[in-house]
């Protein structure tokens, strides 16, 4: 029997096959959840519902973050369908292509910072408001997605990096508020991944190599890395985790230094 048998999740973030919801969601439904997908609008309806059905799913919703309707509705229709929630994943994030464009420091305008903190931080707290009551007396867990860009100043990331650093407040927070109730809320900060976010990235495949050169694996991470993670996380194996930031990343945000020794093999 899986480690989630008997509990129900809703999956917000799948875009392709590619996405890292998407391997969060396999994992999950190969540990027993029962699985609800939100898509971002029709031309995404299209490429999520097929996903969803190939794993047993009927449940699916539009829902744009930043649209404070959609998030009710999504939620009314959950609570008809389902009446409670025990899990919810957020991989989101977006920022107007200019912003991820060029320096920092000239292509970080109001609009750009406004648009990237909403979409990607302040979204987990609105979400996670709407699943509180569906999740009362349910040992619920809350997951979301974020990157070393919230810590370090990473080429290009750029204001993301700023809409990390406040998701990752946002999972401490949360987590203070949801605790006394037995709901969890953590992140993983997952390494690379050629995704549709990732698509389109100036510099993204040499960003690969790198971690891969560099990281105590000396590999990349794969979404079942990341999906495996998620599912352990939002389980009761983890029930004495939360407010946390869990790497998934073939540990490259833990080097200091990385080159071969002289005469040494590494
Ligand atoms: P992806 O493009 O597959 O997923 C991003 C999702 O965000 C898409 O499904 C998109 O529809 C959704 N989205 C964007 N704006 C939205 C809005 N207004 N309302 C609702 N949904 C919206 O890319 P991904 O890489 O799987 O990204 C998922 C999460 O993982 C993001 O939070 C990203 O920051 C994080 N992450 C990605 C990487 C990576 O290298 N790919 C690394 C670390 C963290
Ligand atoms: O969080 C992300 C990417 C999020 C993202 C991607 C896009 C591309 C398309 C947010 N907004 C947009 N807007 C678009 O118009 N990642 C962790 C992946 C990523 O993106 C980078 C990275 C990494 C890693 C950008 C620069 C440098 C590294």
């Amino acid at each position: 029997m899986g480690f989630l048998t008997g509990k129900r999740a809703l999956i917000v973030g799948v875009a392709t096959d590619r996405s890292i919801a998407w391997g969060i969601a396999q994992a999950m439904q190969r540990e027993g959840a029962e699985l609800a997908f939100s898509y971002l609008n029709d031309k995404m309806r299209e490429r999520v519902e097929p996903l969803a059905h190939s794993l047993g799913s009927r449940l699916t919703m539009p829902l744009d973050v930043m649209v404070d309707e959609q998030c009710n509705d999504a939620f009314e229709l959950l609570k008809r369908e389902w009446g409670e929630l025990d899990i919810l994943v957020h991989a989101v994030a977006f920022a107007p292509r200019e912003a991820l464009t060029g320096s920092f420091l000239q292509a970080t305008t109001r609009e750009g910072f406004r648009i990237a903190h909403d979409v990607s931080s302040y979204s987990f707290t609105a979400l996670a408001r709407h699943a509180h009551p569906l999740m009362t007396g349910r040992r619920g867990a809350l997951l979301t997605l974020t990157y070393l860009g919230a810590l370090r100043s990473i080429p290009g990331y750029n204001v993301m990096g700023l809409a990390k650093a406040s998701l990752e407040a946002n999972v401490r927070f949360l987590a203070a508020d949801l605790g006394p109730e037995g709901i969890r809320v953590n992140a993983i900060s997952a390494g690379p991944i050629k995704t549709l976010a990732a698509a389109g990235i100036p510099g993204f495949r040499k960003m690969l190599g790198r971690v891969a050169e560099i990281a105590p694996l000396r590999r990349n991470v794969t979404l079942e890395d990341v999906g495996n993670a998620a599912a352990f996380l939002c389980s009761d194996l983890a029930a004495g985790i939360t407010g946390e930031i869990l790497y998934v990343d073939s540990g490259f945000s833990t080097v200091g230094m990385s080159f071969p020794l002289e005469g040494g093999d590494a």
